[in-house]
C-alpha cells in the first residue's frame, strides 16, 4: 500500500489566503459552505491543476469568483477535489458539501457526541468536513459563521473571537468566529450543543485581560474547577518560565466524551476527553488530578509551541510534540515534587516507550515514512521527543537552552517549520555544532551504555569506560554514535562527593560527560580512593545503562546517591536484577533479599524524604520492565509468579513494620488532591500493595480499606490491588464498585480497567461478557481502551497465554472495532508488539491470531500498517 516518504516533501503550488465557512447545522445535515481565497505560488506554471484534499465528501456545488464552474472544470470525488485549470491569480473558490455528523463515529472530522456538534481535525480530519489543502503547511486565517437550532444547540464556538451573535429566524440563532492568527486546518475548531460552562479570567503580563470558559454538559460544571484552577496556573508558569503570552481574547474548553485522544489544542478552543477536565474526590483518583493538571497545561502551551509555530509535515510532528511534552514536564515538576515528577516521567518511558523503540513498531522521534499518519501518535514521538529536547537543555545549560528557545520564538513565530530549523536555533544561540546530535531526531532504538571502572589505588587513578550499541530497527541496520549526555558524580567511601584534580580521554565538563562515539575511556587523577560512580543522573539521556556495578554499590548509592533519581533508580536495578534472575530460573540468595529489604526499610525510614519519593522507592518494577530485562524467550506468566515471589520474600519478615506504618499514614482531614497529600496516600497505597503482593494481611486490609475509603483514590486503589492479586474479596469488591457508580462513565472505566487486570484463568471470559453485554458503548473510546487497551498493556500473563486465548480475544475484538473506529483499533493492536520478544509458542499463537485478522477484508489501513509492521518486525 502506498508510502509516503519525508524525502518527496514538496510545498503545494497553490496557497490559501484566507477562509470563510458557513455552518448550517439542523438536526438531520449539517451544510458547510467553504469561500476560500487562494493564489498561484510565484513559481507556480499556469494551468497547474489545484488538488484538494477530501475523504467522503460529496460536492454539492462549486464556483469560482461567484461563478458556478462546468463540469469539465473539475473532477470530484470521496478522496479530493481536482481544479484542471484553475485562474493563473488570486481567486475565491467556493465550496458547498453536505455532512451527516450523527453517523460519523470514526470521530474524525464533525460529529455528535452525546448530542454535541464538536469537530477533531489533527491529523487529516479537516478534509471530512471540507475540500481544502489539509496539510499543516498551508496556513490561513479563518472566518466561521454558525448557524443553528437554539433550543438544541445555544453553545456555538469557534477558533479566535466572537465578533457577532444573533437571531437566524425560524427557532436559529447564530455566531460569527474570527481567528485572525494564520493557522492550519488542523487547528480548526467548532463546538455546538447545549452546555454548561464555568468562567472565570487572566490577566496577562503585559495586563490584557483574557475570558476563560470550560464548557461541559449540564450538571457537571462543579467538576471542572479543578481544570480552570490549572489552566490559570499554565498561563502564569509559561509566562514566567518562557516568557509567552497568551495571545486571544478568550481562551475556551470544552469537555466530550466522545473522542479519540487525551484532548486537542484548536486555536483559541481547545477540546477535551471529559476524563482529562472532570473531576471530584468521590469519582476521581490523585492521578485523575494529576493528569488534568498536566493534560490542561501541555494543551495550553501548544499555543506557542504548535499553533503560533507549528510543523512543516507531519514528519515533524514531535516539533511540536515533544517540545509540548517537555514543557508540560517542566511544569507539572515545577507545580509538584522535581524528583518524583522525573521517576514519573521515567517509569512511563521504560514502560512504554522502551518496549517501542525495542520491538516492530520502533521508528525515529522523526520519522521518514509513514503509511498511516494516525499511527504515529507515539510514544516515541512524544515522550522520546521529550526527552531529547531535555538533553538539549542538558547540554546547554538553563541559560543557554532558554537562549534558543527565545530565539525559537523570534525567528519562526507564524511559520510551519522543521526539526532542523529547531536545531538551528540552538546552534545559533549556543555555538554549538548539533549535526550528530540530530541523530537522536532521525535514529530509531535505545542505545545501550556500558559502563566499566577500575581504581589503582597506587596512583590515584580511577578509569571509567563508556560504550555504546544500539540495536538494528525497522529499515535502520547501522546506527552510528549518538551525542549521549551523562551526568554524573563519584561517591567516597563515607557517602560523600569525591572530587579529581584532572580528567582526560573524553569531553567532561562541569558534572557532564559527553559519549559521541563507540567507546572512550576516561582517566580521572588524584582520586583518593576507590569511588562509586553514580551515572545518568536524573536519566540525562534515554539509554539504558549496563553497569558492572555490583548490588553492594548500587544499594550504596540507593543510600548515598545526592540525586534522588539515582537513589530511587538503583533499588530499581536491584529488585529488576533479582527478578529477572528469578524467572531465568536462578533463584536469589537470602542475603540478597535481606539486603534489599534493608534498603527499602532504611528508604521508608529516612526522615528527610518525602512521601511521594518513597512510595516511587516501594514501588515494585512493572512486569514490561523485568521482560525487557530478560531480553528473549520471556514466558510473561513466569515472570509474573517470579515478581510475586520476590515481593513475598522482601514483605515477609517486614510485615509488621510496613503494616505499623501503613496504619500511621491514614488521614483525617478532608481530601485534597494537593501534591503533598496525594504524596501521603500513594505512599499508604504501595505499601498496602506490597502487602497484598506478598502478604497472607494484605488481601484483608485491602477488603478494610475499600469500604472505608471516603474517596476514589483510596477505594479505587484497594479494588485495583484486590483484583490484580485476585485476592478472595476481589469478584466480590468488583461487584460493589460496579453497582455504587453504575451512572458514572468514567467510573466505570475504572471498573472496566480493574476488571482487565484480573490474573485469573476466567478474566478473558468475563471480558467477552462485558463486552456482549448489550448496553456495553461499543463506539467509546475511553470505554474500548479502559477494557482493552489496559488488558493489553497490563495484563501480559494472560494477554499473551500459551494457548493463544488472549491473542485471539483482542484480535477479535479488534477486528470488529475497526469497522467502527480504526484509530482506536489500530492502538490496541499495538500491545502485540511484545510478539518478538516472547518465547517460541507464544509468539507463534501472537503470529497466528495476527494472520488471522489480516486475512479479514475490509481492514482499514490504519489497522492493516500495525499489524503488517509487527508481523514484518
Ligand atoms: N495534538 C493532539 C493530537 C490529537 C489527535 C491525534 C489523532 C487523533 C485524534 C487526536 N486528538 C488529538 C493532542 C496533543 O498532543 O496535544
Ligand atoms: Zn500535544
Amino acid at each position: 500500500e502506498h508510502t509516503i516518504f519525508l524525502k518527496d516533501y514538496a510545498p503545494t503550488p497553490y496557497r490559501v489566503v484566507s477562509v470563510d465557512m458557513d455552518f448550517k447545522i439542523t438536526e438531520a445535515v449539517t451544510r458547510v459552505r467553504t469561500q476560500m481565497t487562494i493564489e498561484p505560488r510565484a513559481e507556480t506554471a499556469p494551468g497547474t491543476p489545484l488538488v484538494l484534499d477530501g475523504d467522503g465528501l460529496t460536492l454539492d456545488s462549486i464556483a469560482i469568483d461567484g461563478l458556478p464552474l462546468m463540469l469539465s472544470a473539475y473532477a470530484a470525488n470521496e478522496a479530493g477535489l481536482t481544479l484542471v485549470e484553475p485562474p493563473f491569480r488570486r481567486f475565491v473558490l467556493e465550496t458547498e458539501v453536505n455532512l451527516k455528523p450523527e453517523e460519523n463515529k470514526k470521530l474524525m472530522g464533525l460529529y455528535r457526541s452525546s448530542g454535541t456538534w464538536c469537530t477533531q481535525c489533527e491529523p487529516e480530519g479537516f478534509r471530512r468536513i471540507t475540500y481544502y489543502l489539509d496539510r499543516p503547511d498551508i496556513l490561513a486565517p479563518f472566518k466561521v459563521r454558525i448557524t443553528a437550532p437554539r433550543e438544541v444547540a445555544p453553545v456555538l464556538l469557534s477558533n479566535g473571537n466572537l465578533i457577532e451573535a444573533g437571531d437566524a429566524g425560524d427557532g436559529m440563532h447564530f455566531a460569527l468566529w474570527e481567528d485572525p492568527f494564520p493557522k492550519p486546518a488542523y487547528l480548526f475548531a467548532l463546538v455546538a450543543g447545549a452546555l454548561g460552562s464555568i468562567t472565570d479570567t487572566f490577566t496577562t503580563m503585559s495586563g490584557r485581560k483574557v475570558d476563560l470558559a470550560i464548557y461541559c454538559t449540564h450538571g457537571k460544571e462543579p467538576e471542572c474547577a479543578y481544570a480552570m484552577d490549572s489552566l490559570k496556573r499554565s498561563m502564569a508558569w509559561d509566562e514566567k518560565r518562557f516568557g509567552r503570552e497568551y495571545d486571544l481574547d478568550v481562551f475556551n474548553i470544552v469537555a466530550v466524551a466522545d473522542f479519540n485522544f487525551g484532548a486537542m489544542e484548536n486555536k483559541g478552543l481547545n477540546i477535551f476527553n471529559d476524563k482529562l477536565v472532570f473531576a471530584l474526590p468521590e469519582t476521581a483518583s490523585d492521578a485523575n488530578y494529576a493528569n488534568i493538571e498536566r493534560v490542561i497545561a501541555h494543551e495550553y502551551f501548544h499555543n506557542w509551541t504548535g499553533n503560533r509555530i507549528t510543523c512543516r509535515d507531519w514528519f515533524q510532528l514531535c516539533l511540536k510534540e515533544g517540545l509540548t511534552v517537555y514543557r508540560d514536564q517542566e511544569f507539572s515538576s515545577d507545580e509538584r515534587s522535581r524528583p518524583v515528577q522525573r521517576i514519573h516521567d521515567v517509569e512511563n518511558l521504560r514502560i512504554t516507550q522502551f518496549p517501542e523503540d525495542g520491538g516492530p513498531l520502533a521508528h525515529p522521534p522523526r520519522p521518514d515514512r509513514y503509511r498511516e499518519i494516525n499511527n504515529f501518535y507515539t510514544t516515541t514521538v512524544y515522550q522520546k521527543g521529550s526527552e531529547v529536547v531535555r538533553m538539549l537543555a542538558t547540554l546547554l545549560g538553563e541559560a543557554g537552552f532558554r537562549k534558543g528557545m527565545d530565539l525559537y520564538f523570534e525567528r519562526h513565530d507564524g511559520e510551519a517549520t522543521t526539526i532542523e530549523a529547531f536545531l538551528k536555533v540552538f546552534e545559533d544561540a549556543s555555538g554549538l555544532d548539533l549535526s550528530q546530535f540530530a541523530r537522536w531526531y532521525l535514529q530509531a532504538g535505545t542505545p545501550t551504555v556500558t559502563a566499566n571502572d577500575s581504581y589503582d589505588a597506587a596512583s590515584q587513578t580511577y578509569t571509567l569506560t563508556l560504550s555504546q550499541t544500539t540495536a538494528p530497527t525497522p529499515n535502520q541496520p547501522d546506527k552510528p554514535p549518538f551525542v549521549i549526555p551523562i551526568k554524573f558524580g563519584l561517591i567516597g567511601p563515607n557517602g560523600s562527593p569525591m572530587g579529581w584534580t584532572g580528567v582526560s580521554g573524553g569531553t567532561v565538563k562541569d558534572d557532564i560527560i559527553v559519549l559521541d562515539g563507540d567507546t572512550i575511556t576516561l582517566t580521572f587523577t588524584g582520586v583518593a580512593n576507590r569511588p562509586v560512580p553514580s551515572l545518568f543522573r536524573g536519566f540525562s539521556a534515554p539509554v539504558r545503562l549496563a553497569s558492572s556495578l555490583s548490588q553492594q554499590d548500587l544499594l550504596f548509592l540507593a543510600r548515598h546517591d545526592s540525586d534522588p533519581f539515582n537513589r530511587w533508580d538503583a533499588l530499581q536495578t536491584v529488585t529488576t536484577n533479582l527478578m529477572a534472575g528469578s524467572a531465568a530460573g536462578k533463584a536469589p540468595s537470602n542475603g540478597d533479599i535481606d539486603a534489599l529489604r534493608q534498603a527499602i526499610l532504611d528508604t521508608l525510614g529516612d526522615t528527610s524524604l518525602d512521601h511521594a519519593f518513597k512510595a516511587q522507592v516501594i514501588a515494585m518494577p512493572d512486569e514490561a520492565v523485568i521482560a525487557r530485562q530478560i531480553g528473549a524467550n520471556v514466558d510473561p506468566f513466569t515472570v509474573a509468579q517470579s515478581r510475586k515471589a520476590l515481593i513475598g520474600a522482601i514483605v515477609g519478615p517486614a510485615a509488621d513494620r510496613l503494616s505499623a506504618i501503613y496504619e500511621d499514614l491514614s488521614i483525617n482531614e478532608p481530601y485534597s488532591p494537593d501534591a503533598a497529600q496525594a504524596g501521603r496516600r500513594s505512599l499508604r497505597n504501595g505499601l498496602l500493595s506490597l502487602l497484598t503482593a506478598g502478604s497472607e494481611r494484605g488481601a484483608a486490609l485491602a477488603e478494610a480499606q475499600y469500604y472505608a475509603a471516603t474517596n476514589m483514590t483510596d477505594r479505587y486503589a484497594a479494588l485495583a490491588i484486590s483484583a490484580r492479586n485476585w485476592t478472595p474479596a476481589a469478584l466480590a469488591l468488583l461487584g460493589d464498585f460496579r453497582t455504587r457508580f453504575g451512572g458514572d462513565p468514567l467510573v466505570f472505566d475504572k471498573w472496566l480497567v480493574a476488571s482487565s487486570q484480573a490474573p485469573d484463568e476466567g478474566v478473558i471470559e468475563r471480558m467477552r461478557a462485558i463486552l456482549a453485554a448489550p448496553d456495553f458503548p461499543r463506539t467509546n473510546p475511553n470505554r474500548l481502551r479502559s477494557l482493552l487497551g489496559s488488558f493489553v498493556m497490563s495484563n501480559p500473563a494472560q494477554f499473551a497465554r500459551a494457548d493463544g486465548l488472549g491473542f485471539r480475544f483482542v484480535t477479535e475484538a479488534a477486528a470488529e472495532i475497526d469497522h467502527v473506529n480504526p484509530q482506536v483499533a489500530a492502538r490496541v493492536l499495538t500491545g502485540f508488539r511484545i510478539l518478538p520478544l516472547l518465547e517460541p509458542k507464544r509468539r507463534e499463537a501472537a503470529r497466528a491470531a495476527l494472520e488471522a485478522l489480516k486475512n479479514l477484508q475490509g481492514l482499514s489501513r490504519n489497522t492493516g500498517d500495525i499489524v503488517d509492521r509487527i508481523l514484518a518486525g
